[in-house]
């Protein structure tokens, strides 16, 4: 217990300090002053965008990478309007993100402020919890309840304003944190799971965020090789059984609808991303870290939710007579192999113009196992998803269920912020770096070194292609051919280069992270290769 004595600011920041908060991402604005005041007073590092969707975006991936909470400190009005696409993303993904508001002051209030917006009815519907904290006294309590609530299973966002002549005027708190404890699973329901999958004979676990938001990726590890259930990863789940671990599986998914006798899902939602649950004749099992989340609309063999780690190491535990796995590891093993072999292909590029496949080729082998990869785009980052492999979890980050454009820069600024040392590669296509690119300047201002790489297609290439199948011609698809997204970084104070050229890419690259400074290496991809998909809309 602290008793902390300032102001508004100091009060908020110290509370959300207790909650794990370590850094807050913002953009300036005069309602907020206090708790930069704060910052500078208690050291927490400040680190000052272009956008305040990027500083959201910046706090979103600091929660997925480091699972502390992550702040986000935005103006009134505008400030905070701006950051709702970033929320939205962290609803979608059950991400611990906080955002602080400014408020329009209460001594005003319906005058006619400057500013002065309601945000917390438009904050409701994207948050577990969005409120305003009214009174000095308020504040502390308000935003401990508030980190909590985001850290309880199932994660999510949470929204505080304070009214400025509240967060400017005296406060005091007594601060306390208290981290919300596990939640035990009903232990029938974990029996139940645990006999079906010990009755399996072609098992598949399929994994996502919330095995490594609940730190239960250990767990996972010891239930998949007690057992000997291959593994499938999505989301921020992937890495958390190595890619190259003989129980991972990235390429067949497609074999567990037509093999599988029991597809156990584990830490995210069955939603467009798993053909909604759809597994053929594999009955299913759904395992969620709370009780809203276990799906309801499909049937299920068997449930469970709770702490997932508990969960896992009960089913772990269950190993006795069983039907031995070898068989159907080998037989995915064999078809995963052979897909592999046939990407081998795509991925040493030749031909005259450069595929996106090849700027992945290329890439994989100066990847280090805990290089954080991020991708924003369409397309191109579709590729990434198939091509790139994670080795560790929390090195991984994509856009998530809600699929929002515009990631690109604020994950890459929070990669950084949280990995010192590690290789932080942005992925970013040419359409998708309009949202965000202007803040390659806060990487060169807080001297944060990522390698970006365009896949510049000239175009939205995910619209563009399915456009034509559907309509035979395309509109609002096309973006200015060749365009310099490199000379953008470098008139930031950042480097780059342009690559024309297949034999251009590795050197490229190895020039890019040898740099030392943000660097963009803009590659002019194929405009008429489309990434194979069979539905666009899902
Ligand atoms: C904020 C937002 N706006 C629009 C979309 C729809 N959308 C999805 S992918 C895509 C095209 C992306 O183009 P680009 O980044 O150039 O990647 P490419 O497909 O060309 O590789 C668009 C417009 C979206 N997902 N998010
Ligand atoms: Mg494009």
């Amino acid at each position: 217990m602290e008793t902390i004595e300032g102001h508004g600011g100091d009060v908020a920041l110290a509370a959300l300090r207790a909650a794990g908060v370590e850094e807050m991402f913002t953009l300036s604005g005069g309602h907020v002053f206090p708790v930069y005041d704060a910052a500078v007073r208690q050291k927490v590092r400040i680190v000052d965008v272009r956008h305040e969707q990027t500083a959201t975006f910046a706090a979103e991936g600091t929660a997925k990478l480091t699972r502390r909470p992550g702040l986000a400190v935005v103006t009134a009005g505008p400030g905070v309007t701006n950051s709702v696409s970033a929320v939205t993303s962290a609803y979608f993904t059950g991400v611990p993100l906080v955002v602080l508001g400014g408020r329009a002051p209460t001594v005003n209030w319906g005058r006619g402020g400057l500013q002065e917006l309601d945000h917390v009815p438009i904050l409701a519907p994207v948050t577990k919890l969005s409120r305003t904290a009214t009174t000095g006294d308020d504040i502390g309590p308000v935003l401990l309840d508030a980190a909590r609530t985001a850290l309880t299973p199932h994660r999510g966002p949470v929204f505080v304003d304070v009214p400025m002549d509240t967060i400017f005027s005296p406060a005091t708190a007594s601060i306390e944190f208290a981290a919300p404890a596990p939640v035990a699973p009903d232990p029938d329901a974990v029996a139940a799971v645990a006999t079906l999958v010990a009755g399996a004979s072609r098992p598949a676990f399929v994994v996502g965020g919330d095995v490594w938001f609940g730190r239960a990726e250990q767990a996972l590890r010891r239930a998949a090789e007690a057992l000997r259930v291959p593994v499938f990863m999505n989301g921020m789940g992937r890495g958390c059984v190595p890619a190259d671990d003989p129980l991972a599986f990235a390429r067949v998914r497609g074999l567990l609808k037509k093999e599988a006798d029991l597809v156990v899902v584990v830490g995210t939602p069955l939603d467009f991303r798993l053909a909604f649950g759809d597994f053929g004749a594999a009955q299913v099992v759904h395992l969620a870290d709370s009780a809203e989340g276990v799906a309801t609309h499909r049937p299920l063999a068997a449930s469970a939710s709770g702490d997932l780690a508990t969960i896992l190491d009960a089913i772990a535990g269950r190993t006795g007579d069983r039907v031995s796995h070898e068989p159907w590891l080998d037989r995915l093993r064999e078809a995963e192999d052979a897909a592999r072999a046939r990407d081998d292909e795509l991925l040493a590029g030749g031909g005259a113009t450069i595929r996106p496949a090849a700027v992945y080729g290329a890439l994989r082998s100066r990847l280090d196992r805990d290089a954080v990869v991020i991708g924003d785009g369409g397309d191109f980052v579709s590729y990434a998803g198939k091509f790139v492999d994670s080795y560790r979890p929390g090195c991984w980050l994509d856009p998530g269920p809600y699929g929002c454009l515009g990631t690109g820069l604020g994950y890459a600024i929070a990669a950084r912020v949280a990995r010192p040392s590690a290789q932080v590669v942005l992925l970013l296509g040419d359409g998708a770096a309009g949202f965000s690119l202007m803040d390659a300047d806060t990487l060169v201002r807080h001297e944060l070194p990522v390698v970006m790489i365009v896949g510049n297609n000239g175009g939205w290439g995910l619209e563009k292609h399915p456009m034509r199948a559907i309509y035979g011609y395309d509109v609002a698809a096309e973006l200015a051919a060749e365009t310099r997204y490199d000379e953008v970084v470098r008139a930031l104070g950042g480097a780059g280069e342009t690559v024309r050229e297949p034999g251009e890419l590795g050197p490229a690259l190895d020039r890019a992270f040898a740099s030392g400074v943000p660097y963009l290496v803009n590659v002019l991809t194929d405009p008429d290769d489309s990434y194979p998909r069979s539905s666009v809309l899902a």
